[in-house]
């Protein structure tokens, strides 16, 4: 662990002399919520299950709905139709009175507590993605001249309320900013993979924008996590920003996406790391096949219970944490299909949360039984977990990665069953109960086992 300097500096030098929280390390599941505009039409085609950015064809049938402005400009595509079967030729930015109006209806304290139910321990809001609407009155003028306040800011402070439901609950509250893409001020579109990078707007205005837009949010919200997408405008002073946000929040993290070489983690997006990273990590994916509100995707886009558990616990193993979006209706719902999975991942948790929270990685991540059954490691202090992912083969759990060791003290987590476990060659033979508590993975403690 590095120490904190006692002011940084807008070099990476200094700002790599950040420490990773413990907070933030050990917390290992997050909630993303990406909610705006886009969550008034609330729709993407089908027809790309996977996430292959690069190729022209996924971005004209690009399955992430909060990119809704971009792909019904592209010429032909399901989004063009889409909007224009259900909206004729209304402008994009005309949502805003509709998403205004919906979000009257949410309750930002029952959103809270659903994540909170979940077993998640911070959460990040978009608090503006790339269509430019803020999530909060921001007080910075933008100079598109072609669209009113109204058009441009939330009317509720939506920002403010769920900081404050956020933080009542005892979870961290953290914010996402779309500082590389603002298509109020570069509206594309992107049409092919060559416009990624030729509709991220770099003018002084822009950087200056997007430099006091962030500044806004860090003295007013105080966000533990600055989580800054496709790179910051050039323009925009990045180094600056981040020894600000330090220096106003010594406590918080900052994520990969800025663009430039300091970060406290990596972020992959609809992508696993085979094997444990040094570097801490944060896989952020949707429930489904989008971030934001999907009304087209069902039980069938959604990723199972089991697979969502076996997900987590895959991640932790390897050093990273969950940021796991919710895509909420326009006025604030979360979709039944959505809700149902934090339902079973929150009493997961709530069983074999000893074996994910505060943990770090073993030697190793994954593992094998002899019966058959993948498994992964994680350690706290001298105490070693087991998650086997699925039920059980058979009922013994033969782990010759496992040293062998007399009297290991091995339990199942959330029931009061003793197992008995035994030598088998150099690893180690447990064996399970008839009856195993719980569902989908189940973890097992072997207590001072590393001592
Ligand atoms: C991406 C964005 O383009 C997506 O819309 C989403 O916000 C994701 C987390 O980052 O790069």
């Amino acid at each position: 662990r590095s120490q904190a300097p006692e002011k940084y500096e807008p070099t990476i030098e200094s700002l790599d002399k950040h420490p990773l929280p413990d907070w933030y390390a050990g917390a290992k599941l997050g909630i993303f919520i990406h909610w705006g505009l886009y969550s008034v039409p609330g729709w993407a085609p089908l027809t790309h299950p996977d996430h292959d950015f690069s190729s022209n064809d996924y971005i004209k049938y690009d399955p992430y709905a909060e990119w809704y402005l971009n792909t019904m400009r592209v010429p032909d595509s399901p989004t063009a139709h889409y909007h224009r079967e259900h909206y004729g030729d209304k402008g994009y930015y005309e949502f805003a009175p509709e998403f205004n109006r919906e979000s009257r209806k949410w309750n930002p304290d029952a959103m809270a507590a659903a994540f909170k139910m979940a077993g998640a321990r911070y959460v990040v809001l978009t608090s503006k993605h790339h269509e430019g609407f803020t999530l909060w009155p921001s007080t910075t003028p933008n100079p598109n001249p072609s669209l009113k306040p109204a058009e441009l800011h939330a009317e509720r402070d939506l920002v403010g309320e769920l900081t404050k439901a956020v933080d009542k609950q005892g979870m961290k509250m953290g914010l996402y900013y779309s500082g590389g893409y603002d298509w109020t001020f570069n509206a594309g579109p992107i049409r092919i993979a060559s416009d990624y990078e030729t509709v991220k707007p770099q003018s002084k205005a822009y950087g200056d924008y997007a430099f006091a837009q962030i500044h806004e949010l860090i003295e007013k919200y105080h966000p533990m996590l600055l989580w800054n997408d496709i790179d910051w405008p050039k323009t925009g002073r990045a180094l600056q920003v981040e020894a600000d946000y330090y220096n106003a929040i010594p406590d918080g993290v900052i994520d990969d996406r800025f663009g430039i070489k300091h970060a406290d983690f990596k972020s992959p997006e609809y992508e696993k790391l085979s094997k444990i990273s040094e570097k801490k990590w944060e896989e952020c994916r949707g429930l489904g096949r989008s971030f934001g509100y999907n009304r087209a995707e069902g039980e069938k886009e959604t990723i199972a219970p089991g697979e969502l558990i076996a997900l987590l616990v895959d991640i932790v193993s390897k050093n990273g944490n969950l940021l796991l979006d919710v895509g909420p209706e326009a006025d604030g719902t979360i979709p039944p299909v959505q809700m149902e999975r934090l339902k079973a991942l929150g009493a997961w948790l709530k069983q074999n949360g000893e074996a994910i929270y505060d943990t770090t990685p073993w030697t190793h991540a994954e593992g094998k039984s002899a019966e058959g059954n993948e498994v992964r490691y994680t350690r706290k202090g001298d105490d070693l977990y087991v998650t086997v992912i699925g039920k059980p083969k058979a009922q013994t759990l033969t782990l010759a990665d496992v040293p062998a060791k007399q009297d290991a003290r091995v339990s199942q987590l959330g029931s009061t069953n003793t197992l008995t476990a035994a030598a088998e060659g150099n690893g180690l033979k447990i064996t399970l109960p008839a009856q195993l508590a719980g569902d989908y993975a189940y973890s097992f403690k072997l207590a001072g086992y590393l001592r």
